[in-house]
This record gives structure tokens, sequence and C-alpha cells, in this order.
């Protein structure tokens, strides 16, 4: 496979941006090899500088669930950017996204939009802080909800691909106001809250977790964490930042009943533009400049150009729920594909599923926390990451990551991915 253009991009780039990239995991440090440049995307498929196609697998990290280029978000971008692009001042559509989402998700009955998921997150758990006039925070390890300082303690995605779950550059005094646990361990939760009475704010948490790859709250989990943050007076956040509008309409808390005290979202809710939003109970909500004292703020946030795809996006959407059984049926099609290979392969892999987000892991064990992740080879796995895109799918460069499956992909591209994923590991096994 020539990849000479995307090589040549890639030393030049590294002279410009540390990396080369602009965001850590798309440098392929954790798989081998240098990364490809994409030219452009089309429904289920990229094509890159040198004219290669890959069938399509991460959907820019999850906002293009309808796949690339929908003339829907399309149409709506270009709508909005003719009447310029940025006014730094209220407009319509910011009210009536903020309608569609508290409508769609009940529990949110106020929100803010920011431009990144990193933002959402800070923000919430600054508004918990602020509500509670607490100061620590409970997060899982192996959950990612972006880079600010309080969340790169036992950080997952990108955090963990470069082997610095614990960044350099947080400070101590920062760090001590993170408290971790393991993922899916209720005791482990409620021994830190015992320990720490009255002084944390909120628990944070992915109710799916998809940065250490995909795992599954365990039953009960959910729930547990809601009585026990009920009993303490801890503000409950649910990041759905990559769960929201793909696991169902409504996210993990309509798929398990479960009501978080804030939710924060981004990815799909931007159709592929810069955005983000947190949101919740209306007297924490209240809590936020200019009506509370909080104070957060944003240039571009809620920018008629990322409402347009955003309005776009969710309208659609909530008009089309069998969309959500579409991606169950290919999912289903995928994994049983990639399940049968590894049965008659005789390998043990775990491969974890929900929806239309699934990681296979190169590990016997089952995956259920960041531990257990970690048992994967990750060698192996980017031997497989290089097979699968030599055959042209198109991976996440990391095996702590989910992968996220678009309503363009067709039955074509499903015989593909089996047939790709089949030759894979046979190659690496040999
Ligand atoms: P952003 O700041 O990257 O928009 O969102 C941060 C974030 C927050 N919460 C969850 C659950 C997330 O998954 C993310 C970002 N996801 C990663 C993918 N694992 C983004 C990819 C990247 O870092 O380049």
């Amino acid at each position: 496979m020539n990849t000479q253009i995307s090589q040549e991009l890639f030393s030049k780039a590294q002279n410009f941006i540390p990396g080369g990239v602009n965001s850590p995991v798309r440098a392929f440090k954790a798989v081998g090899g240098k990364p490809i440049f994409i030219q452009s995307a089309k429904g289920a498929y990229l094509f890159d500088e040198d004219g290669n196609r890959y069938i399509e697998l991460i959907n820019s990290w999850g906002p293009m669930i309808l796949g690339h280029a929908h003339e829907l978000i399309e149409s709506a971008i270009w709508g909005a950017v003719k009447t310029s692009p940025s006014f730094g001042a209220p407009t319509r559509r910011e009210v009536e996204i903020a309608e569609l989402i508290c409508h769609i998700v009940p529990s949110i009955e106020k929100v803010r939009m920011v431009n990144s998921g990193t933002e959402a997150c800070m923000s919430a758990i600054r508004a918990a802080r602020g509500y509670t006039g607490r100061a620590k925070i409970i997060k899982f390890e192996g959950c990612y909800h972006g880079h600010a300082d309080s969340f790169l303690i036992a950080a997952g995605s990108g955090a963990i691909t470069m082997g610095s779950p614990d960044s350099p550059g947080v400070t101590t005094g920062t760090a001590l106001d993170t408290l971790t646990a393991p993922y899916n361990d209720l005791q482990a939760v409620q021994n830190l809250v015992d320990a720490n009475k009255n002084q944390i704010a909120c628990i944070i948490l992915e109710p799916v977790a998809g940065n250490m790859g995909l795992v599954t709250p365990a039953p009960d989990f959910l729930s547990g964490l809601r009585q026990l943050c009920n009993r303490e007076g801890i503000v409950l956040i649910f990041d759905e930042v990559m769960t929201g509008f793909r696991l169902a309409l409504g996210g993990v808390q309509e798929l398990y009943g479960v009501t978080p005290d804030m939710t924060t979202l981004g990815k799909i809710i931007g159709g592929g533009m810069p955005v983000g939003a947190y949101g919740g109970k209306r007297e924490i909500m209240d809590c936020i400049s200019p009506v509370g004292k909080v104070y957060q703020a944003g240039t571009l946030s809620g920018n008629p150009v990322a409402m347009a795809a955003g309005l776009a996006m969710l309208r659609h959407l909530q008009a089309n729920p069998q969309i959500y059984k579409q991606l169950e049926t290919i999912s289903y099609k995928i994994t049983q594909g990639i399940r049968g290979s590894i049965e008659k392969l005789g390998l043990g892999y775990t491969l974890n599923q929900i929806g239309s987000m699934f990681t296979l892991f190169f590990t016997n064990q089952t995956v259920t926390n960041f531990e257990s992740a970690k048992t994967s080879d990750t060698a192996l796995f980017g031997k497989y990451f290089q097979a699968m895109l030599k055959r042209g799918v198109y991976l996440a460069p990391s095996q702590f990551e989910s992968l996220f499956l678009s309503t363009a992909l067709s039955d074509d591209d499903i015989k593909q991915i089996i047939w790709a994923n089949e030759e894979s590991l046979k190659e690496i096994l040999s």
C-alpha cells in the first residue's frame, strides 16, 4: 500500500506540530508505523492522500454516526456559514438545541454549550464543586474525561496509550483532589467516601466506558453509585460524550434507567463540528454565571455553524429511532463474524460490545476494568491494526479505545471487515 504522500506530510508536520499531530492518539505510536493523512471521506469510507480507501470504524471517534459528509449535516453547515460563522451573541439555534437536548434527556433541565468534551467535563466538575462547596472528585481508573488537569490521573484513552495515565504538569495539589477507584468496584468507592466524609463534590464516570477499550457497567454498579450519591449528597456526573445519542437517543441513562445529576455531552451533538455540552438539575446549573457565581465562558460556545450541524443531527436521530436498531444489527453482524473467526482459530480473545461500540481485546481474560484491560497484548494489537489497515479497514490506533459504527456500513463492507479480521489474525499469528 503506497503511503508516500502521508509519510512526507508526517515528516513535515513534525517540524511544526508536537509529534506531527494535533491529538496524540493519531500519531500511531501505540501501533507502530506512521499515521496516514486523510484527504476526504464519504459515507463509510476514508480516502488518504495517496488515494487509498479504508472502511472507517472510528467515525471521528464517534460523531459520524450517519457516516461522513451526510448531505443533511453538510447542507445545515453551508446554510449557517453563509450568514457569518460567529457572532458571539445569543442566537435562535442555541435555544432550539438546548430545548431539544432537555426534551430528549429528561435529567438535563438546563444545559450550557461549550466547544469540546474536555470543556464540558471540566465545567461540570467546577459546577459540582461550586454547588456542594466541596473540593474532591472521584473518577475511575481507565476512564477519560478530556485533558483538564483534574482528569489526568489514572486517565484512559490517549493518556494510557502514551503510557502517561498520570501526566507531568499536573500539580500535586490538583492531584490530591482527584481520588480514583477501579471501574465496577462499588466497595472501593464507598471506602473512598468513608475516608473523605463530606469532602467529595462529585463522582464522574463514563457510564459505559470506551477509553480503556469498551467496558460495560456491572449489574447494579450504576444504580449503586446513584444510591451512594443520594446518601452522601454527592453529585453524580455521567460523562456521555461518547455514548450520548449513540447507545440510545437518550444515552446510557435511558438504556440502564439510572438518572445522573449532571451529564456531559460532545461528539454526536456537533455532527462533526467542535461542540461539547454540560447540563443537569436546574439547581446545579443555576450556579453557573451569569445567573450564579461559578464562572465558565467561551468565545465560540454555541456558534451558529456548530449549532446548525448539531440540530440537524439530533433532529434526524429523534425523527428516525430505527437508526439504533439498524446500528445494533450492523454491530451484531460484525462482532458475530469476528467471534466466529476467533473460535475457528482457537483464540480466546475477549470482545466487548454494546450497541454500535465494541473492542476486541487481545487477552483471554474477561475485561471489566482498567487492570484486566491492561492484560491485553498491545504489541500483538499493533500488528493486527497494521494488518487490518493493509486490508482497507481503519481501526482506532490503540488497544485502549472503542470502535464506533455508522449507519453507512453496507453488507459488503461488513463482509470485508470480517474477511480482513480473519486474514489479519491468521497473518499475525503465523
Ligand atoms: P474532547 O475534549 O476530546 O472533545 O472530549 C474529551 C472526552 C471526554 N469524555 C469522553 C468519554 C471522551 O471519550 C472524550 C474524548 N474521546 C477521545 C477518544 N477516546 C478523543 C480522541 C482524542 O483524544 O483524539
